[in-house]
């Protein structure tokens, strides 16, 4: 089963979780949450009227950003890719947005 993230195109925390889930190179579908998504979906297994939510690979369903970004494993089941990105897995990419973004501390006038 792919990895469903239910959301809205401009909602703020809808784009956290779909960059989380880019950044781990997780494949995913994006459902809109239409009023149909809301009835069939989310008020169903949510309880409330809220996005984004996101059902893995098992079928379970996870609601709150952080619960999903934080709850890496939970958000990954395919066994063949756990550790899925542990938190010291460097790429070249991050490699260079780590020091992009210490840079401007470390050059900082009143430091
Ligand atoms: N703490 C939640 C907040 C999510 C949230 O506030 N989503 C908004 C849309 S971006 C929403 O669905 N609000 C509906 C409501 O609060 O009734 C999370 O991190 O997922």
């Amino acid at each position: 089963m792919t990895i469903t993230l239910y959301g809205g195109e401009v909602s703020y925390f809808t784009g956290k979780v779909r960059a989380y889930l880019r950044w781990a190179d997780l494949p995913f579908e994006e459902v809109i949450a239409s009023a149909d998504v809301y009835g069939q979906v989310i008020l169903p297994s949510v309880g409330i009227p809220v996005i984004p939510v996101l059902r893995t690979q098992s079928g379970e369903i996870l609601q709150d950003t952080t619960v999903i970004t934080e709850g890496r494993r939970a958000a990954c089941t395919d066994k063949r890719r756990e550790p899925c990105f542990p938190a010291n897995q460097t790429t070249p990419c991050r490699n260079i947005a780590s020091a992009t973004r210490t840079k401007p501390a470390t050059l900082a006038p009143w430091t």
